[in-house]
């Protein structure tokens, strides 16, 4: 069984094993946990680091003195446990003040107040060592058709980036804004619900190479997406800045289970695609232990986390590896994909009738594409039958 190292560079949210259980039904079933300790038992699993919104750390309407004394032994935990802060985030949801959004509420004095808490925000998160700032706009969206001038509302959102960045840039920090695109939940329709969505909108942004993308495995199953094909694709922009590991099944509520539970198959060609990209960021494990568990429930399932991941990294390693997985590729001619169409250029491609008059179309439309051989192979990869 392979054992998890600070190498690995597995990070959680201090909200995900720190969930109480409390859903729109039920109360909270488990007690808080204390931050300091989260730190200590997550580096006794192997993990790298840890992450936090400001109200995780902080709770909010702490005074001066109790944000210090909260930040101190939080700090002194890491430097003990050896756990690093990648990333960090604010919570712009919980509060009331937010029913209506934070960059985009309405209500101008909202979004001036969640602008403020941001820059508090990333002050706590670059003195704690965060090069990634995590942008999840649970709370920016609407039910209602009238309620919210899409485009405008794209402004104001537009308008909190390009000023977040400015500050950024001015503190002279090193760090990269990453958006988390969900399609829904807590709002009906979110802004910016897919991994498309949020690389479009980057590009309209004043410092566009200091923001990528955060995508969360669930949230793009959510919409009924491949994730690794919305991952392939962040990649290919150079946008990956950072990922949400976790587990769904279908199109239903934000499951949250842990990675590995949920849509095995695409777990495994996320792992897949993410060991092979040259990906080097943290591998973020953004879940809920389920309401069911007790403390040791929590842990099991936060070890199963990066278990699962080390697990689908092996199995597609022996994949890859395969002398008959090699074979089944050429057969299905991936190699052919990665030759440019015309690299002779467009003159060459004009003038060239076998890719017209003299294409035989019904002869190529015969040759079979060897898909299914080679899908049956990762599924045995992935079963270890192989
Ligand atoms: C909620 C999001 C949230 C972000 C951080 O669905 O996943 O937890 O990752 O605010
Ligand atoms: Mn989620
Ligand atoms: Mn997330």
């Amino acid at each position: 069984m392979p054992t998890p190292t600070p190498a690995d560079k597995f990070t959680f949210g201090l909200w995900t094993v720190g969930w109480q259980g409390r859903d729109p039904f039920g109360d909270a079933t488990r007690p808080a946990l204390d931050p300091a300790e989260t730190v200590h038992r997550l580096a006794g699993l192997g993990a790298y680091g840890v992450t936090f919104h400001d109200d995780d750390l902080v709770p909010a309407g702490s005074s001066e003195a109790d944000r210090d004394a909260a930040v101190k032994r939080f700090r002194a935990a890491l430097d003990a446990a050896g756990l690093r802060v990648p990333m960090a985030t604010t919570n712009l949801f919980t509060h009331p003040v937010f029913k209506d959004g934070a960059f985009t509420a309405n209500d101008r004095d909202v979004r001036r107040h969640a602008l403020r808490k941001t820059v508090r925000a990333i002050d706590l998160a670059v003195g704690l060592g965060a090069t990634t700032y995590v942008a999840w706009g649970g709370r920016e969206g609407a039910e209602h058709g009238a309620s919210k001038d899409v485009r405008v509302a794209l402004d104001r959102l537009k308008e909190a980036f390009d000023l977040l960045g400015e500050y950024v840039h001015r503190q002279g920090y090193d760090l990269r804004f990453a958006i988390e695109p969900k399609p829904n939940e807590p709002r009906g329709d979110i802004l910016l619900p897919t991994v498309g969505h949020a690389l479009a909108f980057i590009n309209s942004l004043e410092r566009p190479e200091g923001v990528g993308l955060n995508p969360e495995v669930g949230h793009e199953q959510m919409a009924g997406l491949n994730v690794a094909h919305g991952v392939a694709q962040a990649l290919w922009h150079g946008k990956l800045f950072h990922i949400d590991l976790n587990g769904q099944s279908g199109l239903k509520y934000d499951q949250d289970l842990r990675f590995g539970a949920g849509d095995l198959r695409q777990a495994f060609w996320l792992v897949d695609l993410l060991e092979s990209s040259g990906y080097d960021g943290p591998r973020h494990f953004d879940f809920k232990p389920s309401r069911t568990e007790d403390a040791d429930g929590v842990w099991a399932s936060a070890a199963g986390c990066m278990r699962n991941y080390l697990l689908l990294k092996e199995r597609a390693a022996a994949f890859r590896a395969d002398p008959a997985v090699r074979e089944a590729l050429r057969a299905a001619r991936l190699d052919e994909l990665a030759a440019p169409t015309a690299a002779d250029g467009l003159d060459a491609l004009l003038a060239d009738r076998s890719a017209s008059e003299e294409f035989d179309v019904d002869a190529a439309a015969v040759r079979g594409m060897a898909f299914e051989q080679l899908d049956q192979l990762a599924l045995e990869h992935l079963l270890g039958a192989r």
